[in-house]
């Protein structure tokens, strides 16, 4: 016969898990304690068992264990449903709407002065040449002397340089990292192009600047000779004006080579006619170069009877204001935002 305390606690709790609230986490704890703690009035009938027959001790035995796990069973079942109408709650709460279109945002644009320095640099790379850098404060040694710059040359002067100390200065051209490199080689073959800032003792305006970039470039080999110079100076601007454009190499002088040349590229604005741009002369110049002073290649340890080579030096602010048509060096520095965007990549 069923034990009626144990079916009236079993009934009762049945009743109140029925009165649960959706999702109510707490109730289901309350439960839990009021049936199957230690202290609950069903556990409690445990205690009684001592005093009864062995036979009916196995009966209510049995029957409190039942009415334990069915309140048990349950209370789980509730509290499984709980949990998960709680995480359903906060999945749609949370839910991320990915139809929206998303906000815009504003992509920046890089200085014409950076466009320019990635293609010089890519054309030369294509063509096999190593990117070296070096320190832009220089000693006199690397930034004068091992280019056939001597102490008493009009180069050198305090007008045009910015001295450290005596013998330490910023450097004013990127020719010393290529007399370092040299030195490093100790006398094998190159392929270089330095790119780097350079500084000059120099008042701004329109188409000066006291700090300015170049790139350099210089190939020591053997049996090197000035047609290499003028095919390479050749394919190199074509790349970079258009292969429409004309070169022109015309005699001029630096200390460091020999002969020397400047090189100028047909005029875009008249196609050669002469105009306002090229003043009349339907060429504009666009860089220098020309072979390896013997005396340069002797001082940084090649043999001038071995090797030759040639050497070129480009100002990449010039090349960015000929080829954007910028009227001021200086709006390259000034990083005002109505001109950067002028640079922006169209979509
Ligand atoms: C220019 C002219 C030039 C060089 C740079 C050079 C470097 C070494 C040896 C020989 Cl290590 N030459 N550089 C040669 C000729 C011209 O630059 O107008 N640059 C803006």
């Amino acid at each position: 016969m069923a034990n009626n305390k144990v079916q009236e606690i079993l009934t009762q709790a049945l009743e109140d898990i029925k009165t649960l609230h959706k999702g109510n986490i707490e109730e289901i704890v309350n439960l839990r304690n009021k049936y199957l703690s230690k202290k609950a009035e069903l556990m409690a009938l445990f205690a009684t068992l001592g005093k009864l027959s062995p036979e009916e001790r196995k009966t209510l035995g049995q029957e409190i264990n039942e009415a334990r796990n069915r309140i048990q069973l349950e209370l789980d079942a509730k509290q499984k449903e709980a949990q998960e109408d709680l995480l359903k709650e906060k999945l749609e709460k949370e839910r991320i709407d990915i139809s929206l279109p998303a906000r815009n945002y504003s992509k920046g644009a890089l200085n014409p002065f950076y466009i320019v320095k990635n293609q010089i640099v890519d054309i030369f790379v294509d063509m096999g040449y190593e990117v070296v850098e070096g320190p832009e404060v220089e000693k006199d040694l690397y930034n004068f002397e091992l280019l056939n710059i001597p102490k008493d040359h009009p180069a050198r002067d305090m007008q045009d340089s910015l001295y450290i100390d005596e013998n330490t200065l910023l450097r004013t051209h990127t020719s010393p990292v290529q007399a370092r490199q040299m030195e490093l080689r100790k006398g094998q073959p190159l392929k270089i192009i330095c790119p780097g800032k350079t500084y000059r003792r120099d008042d701004d305006d329109m188409t000066h600047s006291h700090q300015f970039a170049q790139i350099e470039g210089l190939l020591i080999d053997k049996n090197i000779n000035i047609g290499n110079l003028k095919a390479t100076l050749e394919l190199f601007l074509k790349k970079l004006f258009g292969q429409n454009r004309e070169i022109r190499l015309r005699p001029s002088f630096f200390p460091f080579t020999e002969p020397s040349v400047e090189v100028d590229i047909t005029c875009a604005s008249c196609g050669g006619k002469g105009c306002n741009m090229c003043k009349g002369t339907g060429y504009i110049e666009v860089l220098g170069g020309g072979m390896v002073h013997p005396n340069v290649l002797k001082m940084n340890g090649y043999d001038p009877e071995i090797y030759s080579g040639f050497a070129f030096g480009v100002g990449i602010e010039r090349i960015a204001v000929l080829k954007y048509g910028i009227d001021d060096i200086r709006r390259i520095y000034q990083n005002d935002i109505r001109f950067l965007n002028q640079f922006k990549k169209k979509d």
